[in-house]
Order: C-alpha cells, then sequence, then structure tokens
C-alpha cells in the first residue's frame, strides 16, 4: 500500500464529483470513475479534513444538450458568461445519478459543497461557477477555518477537478492533484490541455 500522505496542519483533501452519474453506467460516465472509490476512500483516511463537492443541477439544466434543439453532447454552444460544453443531462437534485457512489465511505467529511444549481450557469470549478465571477463560497470556508493546501481528488480530471485546482491556485492556496485518484473524461485533447494549465498555474501533480 502506497504511503499515506501526512495530513499536514493546514491540509484539507477535496474529493470532486464522485457520484454515480460519473461512474460505471451513469449518465456522464467517466472511463473507470468507480475505480477511484477505494483509492479515494484510503486516502481521505489520512486527512483529518475533508470537503466533498457534489454536482446538483435542476432538471432542464442549461449545460444539458436536452435545452438546446439540435444540439449534441459534447458540442459547445455560447451562453450569457461564454462558451459552454453541452453534456447529457446528469446529476439532477436528488436523483439516483447525483447521489454519492454507494461504496465511498468518508464518515469524517465536514462540508458537501453543491454545484450547478443555478439553472442558467454551469459550475465545473467548487470556487467559482462557469461565469468566472460567481463564488460558491468555498475560498471563504477554508480561509475562515485556516485551509492553505487544497489535496484534490476525484472527477473529472479534466474538468471539474481541473478548475477547482486552477482556482485554488488563483485564490491564493497551494493546490495538489492526486493523479492515481482521479479519472478524466479526455474528448478532443482535453486531459492534456489541462495538465498543461494546470503545471503552468503551480499546480503539483503527485501520485499517492
Ligand atoms: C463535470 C461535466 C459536467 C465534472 C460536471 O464533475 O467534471 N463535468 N458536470
Ligand atoms: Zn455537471
Amino acid at each position: 500500500m502506497a504511503a499515506k500522505i501526512p495530513s499536514e496542519a493546514g491540509s484539507i483533501l477535496l474529493v470532486v464529483d464522485v457520484q454515480n452519474d460519473f461512474c460505471d453506467g451513469g449518465a456522464l460516465a467517466v472511463a473507470g470513475g468507480s475505480e477511484i472509490v477505494p483509492e479515494v476512500n484510503r486516502l481521505a483516511e489520512g486527512f483529518d479534513h475533508v470537503v466533498l463537492t457534489q454536482d446538483w443541477h435542476p432538471p432542464h439544466h442549461d449545460s444539458f444538450a436536452s435545452r438546446h434543439p439540435g444540439r449534441k453532447p459534447f458540442e459547445t454552444v455560447d451562453l450569457a458568461y461564454g462558451t459552454q460544453t453541452l453534456w447529457p443531462d446528469h446529476c439532477i437534485q436528488n436523483t439516483e445519478g447525483a447521489a454519492f457512489h454507494r461504496k465511498l465511505v468518508i464518515p469524517h467529511a465536514e462540508l458537501v459543497l453543491r454545484k450547478g444549481f443555478d439553472p442558467g450557469v454551469d459550475s465545473y470549478s467548487a470556487f467559482v461557477e462557469n461565469d468566472r465571477s460567481t463564488p460558491t463560497g468555498l475560498a471563504g470556508y477554508l480561509r475562515e477555518r485556516g485551509f492553505d493546501h487544497v489535496y484534490l481528488v476525484g472527477l473529472a480530471l479534466d474538468y471539474c477537478v481541473h478548475y477547482s485546482a486552477i482556482d485554488a491556485r488563483r485564490l491564493g492556496f497551494a493546490a495538489t492533484v492526486i493523479e492515481n485518484a482521479c479519472r478524466a473524461i479526455d474528448q478532443g485533447g482535453t486531459l492534456n490541455a489541462a495538465m498543461r494549465e494546470m503545471q503552468a498555474a503551480g499546480v503539483a501533480i503527485v501520485r499517492r
């Protein structure tokens, strides 16, 4: 078994969107998504502080291709705040698809941060919505509680993990992605681009 990360004072594990719809058989299944669950559980045991995020869309969310006649998932559209990738309907509030994977067991998680609940604005990042200006409150929560280093795991590496890691850096936190506990959607080179952007932003990428 790999060495645990010592739970440094000020560090927190952010577990991004380990939900049924992103796991095998889900509406927006990420290849290998379910495989990370034991890894995430094991890593979480080594952290005194854990926050979970939960993608949490109303039905007919504007990021759903089904809202845009003639458009298909993975195409892009221009919304008021800029270019938005379209997705299959997923993670609809209070559905089984939006529930955490049933084998995710992190009883000591302190906060479940829901995002993407504005019908007209998507939110990849756990910190700021896709309009790049509406905060979720997570930065304030972490600062008020004295955390300065965010470790990230979860789904998907090239979307919600990526945007959360970049925003963590931009908002003044140290950020480390534990890549063996992440999986990517990787349509059209998005994983390579995300890895480059994270490196350029000073996000550490490690295996544990
Ligand atoms: C995500 C696409 C749409 C993610 C969420 O969790 O990475 N990706 N909604
Ligand atoms: Zn979503």
